[in-house]
């Protein structure tokens, strides 16, 4: 790692599976209990804001019930120990919602899809920390609207800073991908964007992913292991 200056590491839903979070995809998946259409669009939102908005309660609630793993521990040492000069940079892009990196003492974490402890207006856009339900109307803390729906990027939905996403990625030295299925874009291309820009590139995941053949390397295995292992 000696020769790495700026690392850009991509997370998904696998980094937080050791924690108790239901990942997407796998067997009892979020995603096998609701369809996709059902509670992760805007169109869902706007047809049955009541199951959308359950949906996204009962997962924020069930942040309190979980920590995070070895996983999220040994990125937050290493980016506690990454050289602090303008010569060097770490950026965590998660596409998790879930709040275990920042728990786990990162800080230099970067939500493209959003987060649940946090909710936006749809009155008037202001974004706010939020850690109670949502779905029985709270007002907006900013318009007094009750218009307050999840800070999550939905399917259709543009993610969050793709302009700082994508400058990170050129300027790589090592672009690592950790517990995501490389099913879902833009995330799932930028392995080849980075490559592109001369990165290294390294999957940790517990099986092969969709994406695996665009990596130099794909390691298989549980990242509450791999993840410390790689670091050690
Ligand atoms: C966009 C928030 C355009 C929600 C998420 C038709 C219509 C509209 C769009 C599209 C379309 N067709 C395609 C698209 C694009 C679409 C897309 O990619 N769809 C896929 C399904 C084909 N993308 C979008 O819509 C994106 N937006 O395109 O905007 C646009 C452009 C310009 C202007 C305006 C708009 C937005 C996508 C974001 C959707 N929101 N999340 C929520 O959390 O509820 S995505 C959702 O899936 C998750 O957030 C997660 O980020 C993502 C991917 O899931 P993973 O994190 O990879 O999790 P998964 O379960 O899939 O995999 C887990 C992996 O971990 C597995 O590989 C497993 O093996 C591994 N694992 C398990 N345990 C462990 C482990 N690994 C290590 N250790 C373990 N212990
Ligand atoms: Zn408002």
């Amino acid at each position: 790692m000696a020769d790495i200056r700026n690392i850009v590491i991509l997370t998904g839903a696998g980094i937080s599976a050791e924690s108790g979070i239901d990942t997407f995809r796998d067997a009892g998946g979020l995603w096998e209990k609701h369809r996709i259409e059902d509670v992760a669009t805007p169109e869902a939102f706007a047809r049955n804001p009541a199951l959308v908005q359950g949906f996204y309660d009962a997962r924020r609630a069930a942040l309190d019930t979980v920590e995070p793993n070895a996983a999220h521990r040994a990125l937050a040492r290493l980016e506690s120990e990454w050289p602090r000069d303008d010569s060097h940079s770490l950026l965590i892009v998660t596409q998790n919602v879930d709040d275990l990196h920042e728990r786990a003492g990162a800080k230099s974490v970067l939500h493209m899809h959003g987060r649940l402890r946090s909710a936006l207006c749809t009155a008037c856009r202001a974004r706010m920390e939020w850690h109670g339900p949502l779905g029985d109307a709270p007002p907006c803390e900013a318009c007094g609207a009750p218009a307050l729906r999840p800070d999550i990027v939905w399917f259709g939905e543009m993610p969050y800073e793709m302009e700082r996403i994508y400058a990170a990625l050129a300027s790589a030295d090592l672009f690592v991908s950790i517990g995501t299925s490389g099913a879902v874009y833009p995330a799932a291309g930028f392995v080849q964007e980075a490559a592109a820009y001369g990165a290294r590139t390294l999957e940790l995941n517990l099986e092969r992913s969709e994406g695996s053949h665009w990596f130099d390397e794909s390691r298989q295995g549980r990242a509450g292991e791999l993840v410390p292992a790689w670091l050690d």
